[in-house]
């Protein structure tokens, strides 16, 4: 739990900029217009208004990125074993390392593992490395454990990687059914639009199929809490009763379609009727059936899925059983109608493009004789490799028995994020030579690498990326790059010219890069011969200057008429509303599918099952998100949703600290008593990793089960078992500069606004925490003086240290978890504030309660303007307030990107009851 700090480099440019971009983050792809001081070296966002995703939306993730920039926490120079080397010594070791291990041991026995975080510019160039010219299919990606189960229920339907869809049928359907999808929180602004399409459209219904109540279910008409792993029932049964029901597309069917006798006849055997699949899903038979109906009876149905479909030993035929429905009506690619991946990464689309993994070759094409020929024609090499590489869960696998000898990871954590990730941390500590690139200065996997590469982050990379409608946008460069900072689609040319291969990557510029990618895209794939769904070859020729302003376009793009007047291009919104399949009979295939339960079940020893997701402000392994302390106020610290009698029957109380253990591994978490989760069932977050907690990095503890398919791991459904965490004391540290806290049982760090925020718990007493604190500030502060109230007898401990009248840090610790709130304690921090403590505050700090007449705006509900759960109830209570609209007139909360206003509701009816 290191931070380091930088000289941050004053530029000399001096020129404001407004300057158009694409988030970061998810798969929505938002627009941005970014202003841009060069030297300040400061960003200010919101939302582009002619961004045919967002449409001047930005969700709070989006709208908080530039406190995201921040040079204090990146990596910027090289490192070659922890010592800062040039670009020319560290490029060249990992070239030479490679080709080593090459030599020895073949090409199998290297790998890239890359990230839907790359930019398509980035992931085109280092698949043409590893595939095409070291002859490996290792080349895998982050993707796998997100989007490879839709990968491959897509190229099982349809025969081709392809999202029949867009969001502006949002604005055109009667039924949206979400699957496996808190849109509420991971896309929140197609949520928001969603929101809005209901509110002008009364017919428009609302599904949310989660075992969890989660907050997308604030516009939801209907919840079906479908036990976790079951959903093949659910959609077999809908297949079935649509059947049963007469409510078949069968012109469709026989024009379009293959396999529907088989599909039937399996749906019918596996879900016969409503009380079977009721049973198997763990539903009351009336939501089934209401389900079942509303489906039925609208032809505008839109099925959005995402990662409980996607995470699931069966997740590829989730997403066929879904598929199957939408083909059987012939509701795909039609306005309003059709099936929906929603992807995850801000570039998870653009990684599947290039075909970044390991399963595929490059642009839509596999490893059959005639794909791999024309492959090695159009790159000019005879070393493609002609079978596909190991899929992430293997090839890690391999690391750890040694198959794998050196490997790069680019823009990913699988320390945190695979599962039995202690595994992968070992498979990494042993493996003979690990590169690692990444923007931070410190991450879980970073800090096993031999190599580091600092590359360029957002805001300073430059390129392309491809959101769930298939639409590409520029991610531009706002600043220049930071220290050492380098492209990742350089630093690979870099390695790949080292290696020999100068002709192949003759890349000086991205624009270079997609144009190859361009052009590839439509070689030996005419118009005629339209062979790959995935085609921009419209684009080949595209010059440096269209590149730069580029407008978001979807594709496919396949006319160079394109460039003519691309703001003008008619974007092709829909595909297959009229067939043209990419398989050879050009028909789409119905899979015939049958429900699996996941493949370890819960039993006595393991009898809890462990479901994780995503929480609304944090982004994955919390490397950028964890920057801003607006961002870190929603849920501060890693937790554990529980239901009342499973608490009870495992001796869990709320507030309590929690052990959760499976056969891979086990981790702390903070106990949630709800009943939004059902009975057998956890769900803890994904996010904190070893860089922001001792032991609370939930990859250890998930199961390393894959789909036989995609080979995408089970991350919702690992059986576990839970107990109460007896530590012997509770506190927390507020410091206005980080600490190192090893040895304690239970740390937590967020970072605050002007301060460092240290959750903890121990089983042994800390002596002399004074000397701990005066020890490690003393280089920052200096001379401390103390301020301290102690009761031993209660084991409460407080004390506060100031310089010269500065507060330092506070410490408060207690015999349980009942600790005074941090809230106005860290408002203390505030660089905004005078710096000089009032008496009062003095004194208050002994009490850990605020002066009389502070105002206490409690628990932060709305991070876009930082709006507390006490400040939203006395507006409630003072103005009468009875709807979140109302509150957001009175104190802003909930009126930016509205992902709040769920929990705003729930204030509201509390308030008023
Ligand atoms: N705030 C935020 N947004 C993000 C991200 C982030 O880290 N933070 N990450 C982005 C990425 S990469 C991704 S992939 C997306 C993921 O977006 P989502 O898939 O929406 O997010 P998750 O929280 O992983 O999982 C969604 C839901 O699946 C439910 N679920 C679990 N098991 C099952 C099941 O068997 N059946 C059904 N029907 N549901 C089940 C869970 O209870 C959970 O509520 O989010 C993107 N957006
Ligand atoms: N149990 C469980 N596990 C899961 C999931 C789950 O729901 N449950 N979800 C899975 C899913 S869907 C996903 S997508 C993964 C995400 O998991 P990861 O990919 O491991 O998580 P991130 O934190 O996004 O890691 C991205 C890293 O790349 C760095 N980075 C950002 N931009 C760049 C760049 O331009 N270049 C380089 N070189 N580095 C960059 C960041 O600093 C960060 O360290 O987690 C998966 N794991
Ligand atoms: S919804 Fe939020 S995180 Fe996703 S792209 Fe838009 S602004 Fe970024
Ligand atoms: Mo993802």
């Amino acid at each position: 739990m290191t931070v380091e700090t930088f000289e941050i480099p004053v530029k000399e440019v001096t020129d404001v900029q407004t300057i158009k971009t694409t988030c970061a983050y998810c798969g929505v792809g938002c627009g941005i217009q970014a202003t841009v001081s060069h030297s300040q070296r400061t960003v200010a966002v919101k939302g582009d208004p002619e961004h045919p995703a967002n449409f001047g939306r930005l969700c709070s993730k989006g709208s908080a990125l530039a406190e995201t920039l921040d040079l204090s926490s990146r990596l910027l120079e090289p490192q070659i074993y922890g010592r800062t080397a040039s670009w020319d010594d560290a490029l060249t070791l990992v070239a030479s390392k490679f080709q080593q291990v090459i030599e020895e041991h073949g090409p199998e026995a290297v790998a890239f593992y890359g990230s839907g975080q790359l930019l398509t510019e980035d992931y085109y160039v280092a698949n043409k490395l590893m595939k095409g010219f070291l002859g490996s299919g290792n080349m895998d990606t982050n993707s796998r454990l997100c989007m490879s189960s839709s990968v491959s229920g897509h190229k099982r339907a349809f025969g081709s990687d392809t999202v029949p869809n867009c969001y502006e049928d949002y604005e055109h359907t009667d039924l949206i059914v979400l699957v496996g999808s808190n849109t509420a929180w991971c896309h929140p602004v197609s949520f928001q639009r969603i929101r809005q399409a209901k509110e002008n459209n009364p017919n428009l219904k609302v599904v949310v199929i989660d075992p969890r109540k989660t907050d997308s279910c604030d516009i939801a008409d209907l919840h079906v809490p479908v036990k976790v792993g079951s959903d093949v029932a659910l959609f077999n049964g809908l297949l079935a009763y649509l059947y049963q029901e007469n409510a078949l597309d069968q012109d469709y069917i026989n024009q379009h379609t293959e396999g529907f006798d088989q599909a039937i006849q399996a749906a019918q055997l596996d879900a016969f009727n409503v009380a079977t699949v009721a049973e198997k899903c763990r539903l009351a038979p009336h939501v089934v059936e209401i389900f079942y109906r509303w489906f039925k009876e609208t032809n505008k149905t839109l099925t959005l899925y995402s990662q409980g479909v996607n995470q699931s030993s069966s997740g590829s035929d989730k997403v066929n059983a879904i598929i199957n429905c939408h083909l059987a009506t012939g509701r795909i690619g039609k306005e309003g109608a059709g099936p929906f991946s929603l992807t995850g990464q801000p570039n998870a689309m653009g990684g599947r493009e290039v075909g970044g993994l390991a399963t595929q070759l490059a642009e839509h094409m596999e490893f059959s004789e005639q794909d791999r020929d024309i492959v090695q024609r159009f790159w000019q090499s005879d070393n493609v490799t002609d079978k596909p590489g190991l899929p992430a869960v293997d090839l890690f696998d391999a690391v750890a028995n040694g198959k794998i000898k050196a490997i790069w990871i680019m823009a990913t954590n699988p320390v945190v994020s695979l599962p039995n990730a202690d595994k992968v941390k070992q498979a990494l500590q042993q493996c003979e030579f690990v590169v690692v690139s990444d923007c931070v200065a410190h991450t879980d996997t970073l800090d096993l690498a031999h190599v580091k590469l600092p590359a360029a982050g957002w805001s300073e990379k430059d390129g392309t990326v491809t959101n769930s409608e298939r639409r590409i946008s520029r991610q531009r460069a706002l600043l220049p790059l930071a220290g050492n900072a380098k492209p990742d689609w350089w630093i690979i040319t870099q390695v790949a010219r080292k290696m020999g291969f100068e002709n192949a990557f003759p890349y000086e510029t991205p624009a270079d890069v997609f144009r190859e990618h361009a052009r590839f895209s439509g070689f030996e794939n005419s118009p005629e011969q339209r062979l790959r769904s995935f085609n921009i070859s419209g684009l080949a020729e595209i010059t440096d200057e269209q590149y730069q302003s580029f407008p978001p376009t979807q594709w496919p793009i396949v006319s160079s008429d394109a460039l003519q007047d691309i703001n003008n291009f008619e974007n092709t919104k829909r595909l297959f509303a009229e067939g043209g399949f990419f398989t050879p009979t050009r028909k789409a295939k119905f899979v015939a599918v049958e429900h699996r339960a996941p493949q370890n079940a819960p039993d006595a020893d393991w009898p809890l099952i462990l479901n994780t997701g995503r929480l609304r402000d944090q982004w994955h392994t919390m490397t950028r998100t964890g920057l801003s302390a607006r961002l870190n106020q929603h849920k501060p610290e890693p937790f554990v949703e529980i239901t009342p009698a499973d608490a009870q029957a495992n001796g869990l109380e709320q507030g309590q600290l929690a052990l959760i253990e499976s056969q891979w591994g086990k981790m702390l978490a903070r106990v949630t008593v709800t009943d939004r989760i059902a009975q057998g069932e956890i769900f803890v977050p994904m996010h904190w990793t070893a860089q922001f907690s001792s032991h609370s990095r939930m990859g250890g503890v998930v199961n390393p089960v894959v789909d036989p398919v995609s080979f995408q791991p089970e991350s919702k459904h690992t059986p576990v078992r839970i107990s109460a965490f007896s530590a012997a004391w509770h506190g927390f540290i507020l410091s206005r500069h980080p600490l190192v806290l090893d040895g304690i049982d239970y740390v937590v760090l967020t970072k605050g606004n002007g301060y460092f925020r240290y959750e903890l718990a121990g089983k042994r007493d800390v002596k002399n925490w004074q000397g701990h604190l005066a020890y490690q500030l003393k280089p920052y502060s200096g001379e401390l003086d103390w301020q301290t109230f102690q009761d031993q007898t209660k084991k409460v401990f407080r004390t506060a240290c100031f310089h010269e009248g500065e507060l330092q840090a506070v410490l408060i610790t207690g015999p349980d978890s009942h600790l005074p709130e941090r809230e106005w304690i860290g408002s203390l921090f505030d660089p905004a504030r005078e710096t000089e403590l009032e008496a009062d505050e003095r004194m208050a700090l002994l009490t850990g309660k605020p002066p009389l007449g502070t105002p206490d705006v409690g628990k932060i509900v709305c991070a876009c303007f930082n709006v507390g759960a006490k400040t939203i109830e006395n507006a409630i209570k003072d103005g009468k307030l009875t709807t979140p609209q109302d509150v957001g007139k009175c104190c802003k909360a909930g009126t930016n990107c509205g992902s709040c206003v769920p929990e705003i509701k729930e204030i509201i009816s509390a308030v008023n009851s």
